[in-house]
């Protein structure tokens, strides 16, 4: 026993020396394999190769050779500085008077650049994402490329939501964001995030800058992409490397960008054939969306109105191109558009749609949307022409350069062959108009309609003001009730349907309408308790940075937009759209509202009557050095009519539950002969007949 537990003994002690053995062995290996990736390394000239986003990014291309093909004009006047500070001077010489942002690490020398005497005015935000939105804001309230410029890895990411929303709606914003060294990246560095990779989909451009000397000329590019052609974000992703790196600035700087060239004049062929068509149509709509705006053409489609004598509709960016008094106007089309709009487009012979893209919101079921139309597309954008509906005439160019070339050649058919009689047409479009204006119910439990809110701040509010929404039912209300006297003055997330938008594009359009309006514009957000929540805490910015918005809130307790699509189509089961009971609680609100603006040094009036709103309405009106915000205590159970079900035909809009106006009826009371074309227009209305448009929703669902 004795012995053989010493030999059992020592076989376990031999056994782990020769564990320790194979362990010392593995170790050396591996110590051995990293010395040879090193020497491989050095061999190749490089201690760190390039990783596939170095690759990606073109860093094999030395700035040297770059800066060879962008030879400035002034090298002789050069001077030498950090790319930090190339970067503060290069958005000065662009002449950038306001940038949004947040610092951190891989930003920090550029924010060490920035001091007293920098040009442009510096709004430090409370998140990534709203510096983002305010740089949206202020783009689209001034006309100027919106700047911001963030840290890296969570900084960058919590920007692209923004990026993302400015890609949607077209907005030309420049992001710069803070990245790790060049040696770090592909690391796994602390706050790396591949910010190229990321915002690829959802960017215009972007660059990673890995060289100071390239920073000048990247920033001029970068402006230019961005706001030339159809507008979009613009990433700049800014190493440390090139931040610290010493370089030799000069101004102005030209451009290497091959193969950018944006058609802006159309082809005269193709606008004499659209003159044609618009003088064989005897139905046609002007189909206007935001690249109109972009363009500035407010001028030109009122003129086009006018000319042909076309009705116009808009998309929900569009609001305010031409005014709302104009008889011409007929609101915004789709799901929730005015019953004139929706039903001219879907019984037009001729859609000219300018500056638009066919969105789902505004097309319900494609195929069944403006069945009987020809369709001419103008946009700058050729990839957006025939991409949801065919196309009979596509003219590619900028909206205001295509209807400059437009507009004299139809007053020249006019001359020769007189001007088409849309008689027959209006007086279908005006018997809509009379007979579906936008209407609503009244709440039956004491609270405010949200609608009248809007309508009352439309009446009381100076005519000049910048409207800024969130994204839900009070979104759709202030689009369809707000009447508009001015194009640039609606600002509202519309392609991505951005919640949390408003506060900051709010903020944003404030320091523009100071920049450059003297402050004349006032900022009025009309945003929802769910949205608000999203971005409320740059209630801080708008104090401190005397932003002196007046906010709207427009107060249900619930995410009204999804309650209102489970009451019509889930069978009322409120599933997670309940933000505060006050049976529950018994507090005023979770959060208080008026309470939290008051944490943020911002005046807060709650109002639950009539002469409250009013009184509070008036009130903010005349506060200009501070924010204001109006809590309106407002009916939960209040629906967004009309509306056209998710891809359900534009045929079905559902003026009311119950109501469904351009549901086909043959013969019927409105059915109308184009006098022109001999053809029928069918116009079914409810009030025809007692079978159509007196179903229920589901009744109404394909
Ligand atoms: C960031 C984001 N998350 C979720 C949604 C989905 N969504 C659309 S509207 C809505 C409710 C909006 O509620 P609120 O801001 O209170 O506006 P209301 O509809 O009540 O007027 C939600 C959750 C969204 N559009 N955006
Ligand atoms: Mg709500």
């Amino acid at each position: 026993m004795i012995c053989s537990d010493f030999v059992n003994a020592k076989a376990r002690v031999n056994m782990r020396a020769s564990n320790d053995d194979i362990v010392r062995i593995k170790q050396i290996e591996e110590i051995k394999k990293i010395e040879q990736i090193k020497k491989t390394r050095d061999e190749r000239g490089c201690t760190v190769s390039p990783t596939p986003l170095q690759a990606f990014s073109s860093i094999a291309r030395p700035a040297s050779e770059q800066r060879k093909q962008a030879k400035s004009h002034s090298d002789s006047n050069a001077e030498q500085m950090t790319g930090a500070q190339a970067l503060v001077r290069a958005l000065e010489d662009l002449g950038v008077q306001d940038v949004f942002g947040i610092p951190g690490g891989a930003i920090l020398p550029v924010y060490d650049a920035i001091n007293d005497d920098t040009k442009f005015r510096f709004v430090l935000m409370r998140h990534e994402q709203a510096a983002g939105h305010a740089a949206e804001g202020y783009a689209l309230s001034t006309g100027k490329v919106g700047v911001c410029i963030v840290t890296s890895g969570p900084g960058a990411t919590n920007v692209i939501t923004a990026i993302a929303d400015a890609n949607m709606d077209s907005v030309p914003i420049v992001v710069i964001t803070g990245q790790v060294g060049v040696d770090s990246i592909g690391t796994d560095a602390f706050q790396e995030a591949d910010i190229v990779g990321a915002t690829y989909p959802v960017v215009k451009h972007s660059y990673l800058v890995t060289d100071a000397q390239d920073i000048p000329r990247v920033l001029t590019e970068a402006f230019h992409v961005a706001s030339s052609g159809r507008p979009g974000p613009v990433v700049v992703d800014m190493t440390k490397t090139a931040q610290v790196g010493q370089m030799q600035y000069s101004w102005p700087q030209r451009m290497i960008l091959p193969g950018y060239n944006p058609t802006t004049k159309p082809h005269g062929r193709v606008v004499k054939e659209a003159a044609r068509m618009l003088q064989r149509s005897y139905r046609p709509v002007l189909y206007v969306g935001g690249g109109a705006m972009r363009s500035d053409a407010s001028e030109e489609i009122k003129a086009l109105a006018d000319l042909t004598g076309a009705p116009i509709v808009t998309t929900l960016p569009a609001r305010g191109i031409i005014p709302d008094s104009d008889p011409k106007m007929l609101g915004m089309l789709g799901m929730h558009g005015t019953i004139a709009a929706t039903g001219a487009v879907q019984r037009s012979d001729l859609l000219v749609a300018i500056g638009t893209r066919f969105d789902d919101r505004v097309t319900g079921k494609l195929a069944a949307f403006a069945p009987g139309a020809r369709v001419i597309h103008i946009d700058i954008d050729p990839a957006e022409i025939g991409k949801n509906r065919a196309v009979d005439l596509p003219i590619v160019g900028d909206v205001k350069e295509v209807l400059h070339a437009l507009l004299p050649e139809i007053e020249q058919l006019h001359e020769e062959h007189g001007t088409p009689n849309l008689s027959t047409w209006w007086s279908l479009i005006d018997d809509w108009r009379k007979t579906y204006p936008i209407a609503y119910d009244e709440p039956d439990d004491g609270t405010l309609a949200p609608q009248w809110v809007v309508e009352q701040l439309s009446e009381l509010v100076d005519p000049n003001a910048i409207w800024v929404s969130g994204v839900g039912q009070h979104q759709m209300w202030a689009t369809q009730l707000l009447k508009f006297e001015h194009p640039h003055s609606w600002l509202s997330s519309g392609g991505l349907g951005t919640m949390g938008y408003g506060l900051p594009a709010a903020i944003g359009a404030s320091i523009g309408s100071q920049r450059f309006f003297d402050g004349k514009r006032p900022v009025w957000l009309i945003d929802g308790d769910g949205s608000f929540q999203m971005t409320s805490e740059e209630l801080a910015v708008a104090f401190l940075d005397h932003a002196p918005v007046k906010i709207a809130l427009l107060n249900n307790s619930v995410y009204g937009m999804v309650r209102q699509w489970q009451t019509l189509f889930f069978n009322k089961h409120y599933s997670a759209t309940i933000l505060h009971e006050e049976e529950q609680t018994h507090l005023v609100g979770v959060p208080d509202f008026v309470k939290l603006a008051e944490a943020y040094g911002c005046e807060a009036i709650r109002v639950t009557t009539k002469e409250e709103a009013q009184a509070a309405i008036k009130y903010a009106n005349e506060v200009d050095d501070h924010p204001v915000l109006i809590d309106f205590r407002v009916w939960k159970d209040a629906m967004v009519f009309p509306m056209v079900p998710a891809g359900e035909s534009n045929n079905n809009v559902i003026y009311k539950p119950g109501v469904c106006p351009l549901q086909r009826v043959s013969g019927g009371k409105h059915a109308v002969t184009d006098t022109a074309s001999g053809a029928a227009i069918d116009t079914a209305n409810t009030a025809d007949t007692g079978t159509a448009g007196t179903g229920t929703v589901e009744e109404t669902n394909e």
